[in-house]
């Protein structure tokens, strides 16, 4: 919070160009990890084959841009950032990065490699002008423990670099179900670098959500249930802040929702019930069907395409329900997704902290430079590097947050609850840390936080209490008191 994260990192990446001068290898390292801080949070999109990735990344970008069929392009990592002007640029594995035509079909990108194969194509860069990009670049990923070990060794080598800080600073993780190979990849990312770290910056997506109860009305809220008993796994909680729900077609659909869109379902929101529920039971008997006339096939292909039964239906339930233009259903639709649920936890756990995940990454980075420099240069940067990490109080914060969700601090389960919320864990702003209601005033905040501050000085001066709930004790009593020191600021 009150850290100068940026500021300090920035100045290792200085030092580390003096001390570097002469090597122009390590230089261009040190330059990357510059880009990176001074750029946008990155985020990557990954989880197994047909987890829905590229949709949902379209969802969260606002348009239909990342490919969804099963093309060469979904095998290749792509990442899309903002610019003002559209570019597409192809990065080979060996060779200068060249540019690729920028064409649209039907509002979707189309991607044409010429004579490139997928295979030699390191990665895929969308420059797009969409507002969404701003704070947030976002990283698609081929599907993992796919059949072909060659696309899945490419996400898993990207996401998980033996040697460098991992690429992103975050991860959406999508899974449909909670599979043995989910935990074996989050697991994974323990092994990394950045996991080394002792951090966990994955957010699990329970994805299709709509496809959990076989696309009826109520699917939605078997997902939650589900997403919340995942989000208490035992397993997984270690490795994900976090489980949400999130229907990606319907919020991919209804974000790029059009007025023909909104008149097809409102045809089919006229119909006889019985003969409705007749002709939804499948997705093959509604694009057959004839009634209600005024439907073309093609329209109803590109309707169930587009939003799936599910999306169909709720639809039209919403219409029947009294909704009267495209605009309010569209926002409907997208609410009832989880996709604003998503963004906001997106938000709360991973923006509000860019600063301390961007000055992780360049620490990360620095780190493993280093590890392959001769040992007196790596000595002129050491004792700059650990006393950076040991004033940044928000690395510190994430290291708390990583061990109390792994356990093992002898704290009881409520404390361990408590110490987690109020170190960002469920968000990073003073209200969500104190269990506040998001427009709480200075005065309660100040108010909760002195409470709080009292209470675990009170834990922390108990004899009782055990060396390792002490030095969890110490970094909440830090964030308590940060969060008294920003106040006045904030007024
Ligand atoms: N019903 C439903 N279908 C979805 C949803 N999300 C994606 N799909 C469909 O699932 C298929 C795969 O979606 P993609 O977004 O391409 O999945 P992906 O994870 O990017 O796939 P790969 O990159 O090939 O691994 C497409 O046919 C999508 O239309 C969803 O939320 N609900
Ligand atoms: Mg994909």
């Amino acid at each position: 919070m009150m850290d100068p994260g940026l500021a300090g990192a920035s100045d290792l990446l200085r030092k580390a160009k003096e001390i570097f001068h002469h090597d122009p290898a390590a230089l261009a390292v040190v330059d990357e990890l510059e880009v990176r801080l001074e750029g946008p949070l990155r985020i990557a999109v990954a989880g197994m084959v047909k987890a829905g990735k590229s949709t949902l990344l379209n969802a969260i970008i606002g348009e239909e841009i990342a490919p969804t069929d099963a093309g060469e392009c979904t095998r290749i990592v792509t990442w899309y950032r903002f610019a003002h002007t559209p570019r597409i640029t192809l990065h080979p594995i060996i060779g200068e990065p060249r540019a690729l035509p920028v064409t649209r079909d039907d509002g979707r990108l189309v991607f044409s490699l010429g004579d490139v194969r997928a295979e030699d194509v390191e990665r895929l860069v969308v420059d797009w002008p969409a507002a969404s990009l701003r704070e947030l670049t976002l990283i698609d990923t081929p599907g993992i423990a796919s059949l072909s070990q060659d696309v899945s060794g490419r996400s898993t080598e990207f996401l998980l670099p033996e040697d460098a800080p991992m690429a992103a600073d975050a991860v959406i993780y999508l899974m449909r179900h909670l599979h043995a190979a989910d935990v074996r990849f989050l697991e994974s990312f323990k092994d990394t670098a950045v996991g080394q770290s002792g951090t966990v910056n994955a957010l699990a997506v329970l994805s299709r959500a709509d496809e959990i109860g076989a696309g009826r009305i109520d699917s939605l809220i078997s997902a939650a249930v589900i997403a919340d008993r995942y989000s208490r796994d035992q397993n997984l909680r270690p490795l994900a802040l976090g489980v949400v729900p999130v229907a990606g077609l319907l919020a991919q659909s209804s974000r790029t929702m059009r007025q023909t869109d909104f008149e097809a379902m409102q045809l089919l929101a006229q119909m006889d019930r019985n003969q409705r529920e007749r002709l939804m039971l499948s997705a093959d008997l509604f694009v057959r069907a004839t009634e209600p006339a005024g439907l073309s096939q093609e329209a109803r292909a590109s309707l169930v395409q587009r939003f799936g039964l599910f999306g169909i239906r709720l639809g039209v339930a919403l219409i029947r329900g009294g909704i009267s233009n495209p605009t309010e259903l569209a926002h409907e639709l997208a609410r009832r997704s989880g996709l604003g649920q998503l963004l906001d936890k997106v938000a709360s756990l991973f923006r509000t902290r860019a600063d301390a995940l961007k000055a992780r990454a360049a620490v990360v980075g620095l780190e493993a430079l280093l590890g392959s420099s001769p040992r007196d240069k790596a000595l002129l940067l050491e004792a700059s590097m650990e006393k950076f990490q040991a004033g940044a109080h928000e690395f510190r914060e994430l290291k708390l947050l990583a061990a109390l969700r792994t356990g093992g601090l002898s704290l009881s389960p409520e404390l361990s609850a408590e110490a987690e919320q109020l170190v960002g864990g469920r968000g990073n702003t003073p209200a969500l840390r104190l269990g506040l209601e998001p427009e709480a005033s200075p005065e309660q905040i100040s108010e909760a936080a002195r409470q709080h501050l009292s209470r675990w000085r009170l834990i922390a001066e108990n004899p009782l209490t055990e060396p390792p709930a002490l030095g969890a004790c110490r970094v909440v009593l830090r964030s308590c008191e940060g969060m008294l020191a920003a106040i006045p600021a904030a007024r």
